[in-house]
């Protein structure tokens, strides 16, 4: 009965990561700043679903009406305020209806545990038919993942019952974090111009290497190793306009060999 009921959460949290992941590379393929960082999934284990069952005196067969996280896709972002931004990516999705939001960033729970999450709404098609699954989606800074994961862990060892000291500690450590967040925010300006140089020099770069591979079908063997050995030098130096003008030039070298073959 489980395999049954769980088969169209693995599709969703199967479907749901490859697009949140493709949006990532849709961000850098066009040398944009992607607010998400990174995209994990999973499906609730069976005896992990059991157990909140038991916690909420829901009987089982209710769990997928009222347990909203059978499907869990977690989006890690580099700074809080990339939080917002993704939060309005989905809420402008055709794909997904936003069911509840609950900001545990601006209300950090008394625990320390802070995250964005959102329940949607998600269709997937079966091969029993259409149906329409809940996800959660959790999304927080690396800051706030390193310390979920750890408490996380913490309280399955203890089974839920942490020590008043380690939970003080934890507490401790997500006010640190806290404050490590806001300290990334300050210098996010900075840190965005050396991911955008990057990634335009890996795009620029890119471009200049499938240039280089098709003119070895009509450059001479000289010329070749001219044009290599003047990419080389332009590499060493790091200077993005002067490699997006040798991109130019051998885009132009490339279009005047297609002209002289047509002739
Ligand atoms: P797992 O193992 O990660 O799946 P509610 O319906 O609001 O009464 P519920 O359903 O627990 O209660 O909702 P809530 O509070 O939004 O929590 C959903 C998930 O958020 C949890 O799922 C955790 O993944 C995460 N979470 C919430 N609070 C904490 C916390 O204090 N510490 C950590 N590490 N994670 C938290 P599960 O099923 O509890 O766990």
């Amino acid at each position: 009965m489980w395999k049954k009921i769980l088969m169209p959460y693995e599709q969703a949290v199967e479907e749901l990561t490859g697009k949140f992941r493709q949006m990532v590379n849709q961000y850098e393929r066009l040398g944009l700043y992607s607010p998400i960082e990174r995209v994990e999934g999973r499906v609730k284990t069976l005896s992990s679903i059991l157990e909140k069952c038991q916690k909420k005196g829901i009987e089982a067969e209710d769990a997928p009406e009222h347990i909203e996280d059978i499907a869990g896709i977690r989006l890690i972002v580099q700074f809080v305020e990339d939080i917002p931004r993704v939060v309005e990516i989905i809420r402008g999705r055709t794909d997904m209806e936003v069911l509840s939001e609950d900001d545990y960033v601006l209300g950090m729970k008394e625990s320390g545990y802070r995250s964005y999450h959102i329940v949607v709404s998600y269709a997937v098609e079966t091969i029993l038919g259409p149906q329409r699954v809940q996800a959660e989606i959790q999304i927080r800074t690396m800051a706030m993942n390193f310390w979920a994961t750890l408490e996380h862990s913490l309280q399955y060892k203890y089974e839920g019952n942490v020590p008043e000291n380690i939970r003080l500690r934890l507490r401790g450590a997500a006010d640190a974090l806290l404050a490590m967040d806001s300290e990334m925010s300050s210098i996010r300006d900075e840190v965005m111009d050396a991911q955008r140089f990057f990634s335009e020099k890996a795009n620029v770069v890119y471009d200049i290497l499938n240039n280089i591979q098709s003119l070895y079908e009509t450059e001479n063997k000289e010329a070749m190793a001219n044009i290599q050995n003047e990419f080389y030098e332009l590499y060493k130096t790091a200077d993005l306009p002067r490699l997006h003008e040798f991109n130019t030039k051998l885009d132009a070298i490339a279009a005047r060999k297609k002209r002289q073959d047509l002739s």
